[in-house]
């Protein structure tokens, strides 16, 4: 890659001599994959970074959604959000289930609350909202909803690495939450991913369906996939795990430079932190009012490009506009008023560990006229 360009995001990668290491344990162990002694430490390790009972480790962060809806025999129609990464509605597909887009909150982006209740039809079976960007849903309305009709809550928390409100761990809301470890994630092992559940009945049935349905090595207790992480990437991710913290101190910095600047740009906003809320700052929103800023999102967008600086219009177009969903009723953008809103005038800016002062300048001189 180019080394003048501005990406988006960077990987956090592990000391190589370090990573070196532990991969002639795995070459000299001769045990390479499935529940190896990484994965099992791995494991343990991110449960008690986390702050939640019980992790299961993935290979990436779209096959622990798809498990999710399999392991909760979720059926029928799921309330979901269209502002959010293709593979949070490709989950229910898979799944045969049909989505039912709601709006979002323009304050946060997130899954609206307050509109969840007229799209529940009596086949309605679970909410699946996403913490998009890391700041977190209303967990609370979103619970007290579910438990009045019943259903099941999967959070998509693929951007939620670490993220906490009042010191307890987002990833405890709802029935599960599932975690993406994708390169271009705060926390990353390559590809990878993960869920979090509350208790060891539902880890030891979810670590069954990963590996085929396999409980032993005669019995299979259902249809399941091939989904488990490795050893290399497990090994990776230990050594990512001990420098994240730094990794996230670093893009606050980032955030605290851009908001500073921008916060008198006329036409630019962006969201600020949440109170009580612990951060992993692993985007960094801003939104285009194009009669105020005297320009458009994607004149914008191109301007930035055309200096090197390659931001990303997460998330533009929104799902229901892609010709899979577009036919649903619920894809009308009638409905979804402020999920259009946010897709048409986001831009997210580079946010990682590794923009040195002259990259966020650099950034920011595309912006601040
Ligand atoms: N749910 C949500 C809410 C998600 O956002 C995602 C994934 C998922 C579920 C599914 O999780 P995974 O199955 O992916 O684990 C990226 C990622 O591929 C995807 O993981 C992520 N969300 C999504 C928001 O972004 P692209 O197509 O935008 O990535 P790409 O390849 O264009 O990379 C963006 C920039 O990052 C590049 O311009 C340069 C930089 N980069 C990228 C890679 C891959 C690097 O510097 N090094 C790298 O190795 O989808």
């Amino acid at each position: 890659m180019d080394n003048s360009l501005i990406t988006v995001t960077s990987p956090l990668l592990p000391d190589l001599d370090e990573f070196y290491g532990l991969l002639k344990e795995i070459w000299n162990s001769k045990y390479i994959t499935n529940n190896g002694s990484f994965h099992k430490q791995l494991e343990k390790e991110l449960a008690s970074y986390l702050k939640v009972p019980y992790v299961s480790l993935f290979t990436n962060g779209t096959l622990p959604l798809i498990t999710a809806l399999q392991a909760l025999r979720v059926t029928g129609e799921v309330i979901t959000t269209p502002y959010s990464f293709v593979a949070t509605t490709h989950a229910l597909w898979w799944n045969g289930i049909k989505p039912v887009f709601v709006d979002v909150d323009l304050k946060t982006g997130n899954l609206d609350p307050n509109k969840i209740e007229t799209a529940i039809t009596p086949k309605t079976t679970a909410i699946m909202p996403v913490h998009v960007y890391g700041k977190p849903c209303e967990t609370k309305k979103i619970q007290e909803i579910a438990d009045r009709y019943g259903l099941k809550v999967i959070y998509d928390a693929a951007h939620a690495f670490g993220v906490e409100v009042d010191g307890e761990s987002v990833l405890n809301a709802g029935d599960m939450s599932t975690l993406s470890f994708h390169a271009t994630k705060v926390y990353n092992t390559i590809e990878g991913g993960a869920m979090v559940m509350h208790d060891e009945k539902t880890k030891q049935r979810i670590d069954y369906l990963k590996n085929f349905g396999f409980a032993g090595e005669t019995t299979v207790v259902g249809p399941g996939i091939n989904s488990k992480m490795d050893e290399v990437r497990a090994a990776y991710g230990i050594l990512n795990l001990r420098q994240v913290d730094e990794a996230i101190a670093a893009r606050r910095e980032v955030a605290v430079a851009y908001r500073n600047a921008l916060r008198s740009v006329e036409g630019v906003s962006f969201f600020d932190d949440m109170p009580g809320v612990k951060h992993n700052y692993s985007y960094f929103p801003i939104f285009i009012d194009e009669r105020k800023y005297g320009m458009t999102r994607d004149e914008l967008y191109m301007k930035m490009r055309e200096s090197k600086v390659l931001g990303r219009r997460y998330f533009y177009p929104l799902i229901s506009e892609f010709s899979t969903y577009r036919g649903l009723e619920s894809a009308d953008p009638k409905n979804l008023p402020n999920a259009h809103k946010m897709a048409n005038s986001v831009i997210c800016l580079p946010m990682h560990h590794a923009l040195r002062r002259e990259d966020i300048e650099c950034v920011l001189e595309q912006i601040v006229k």
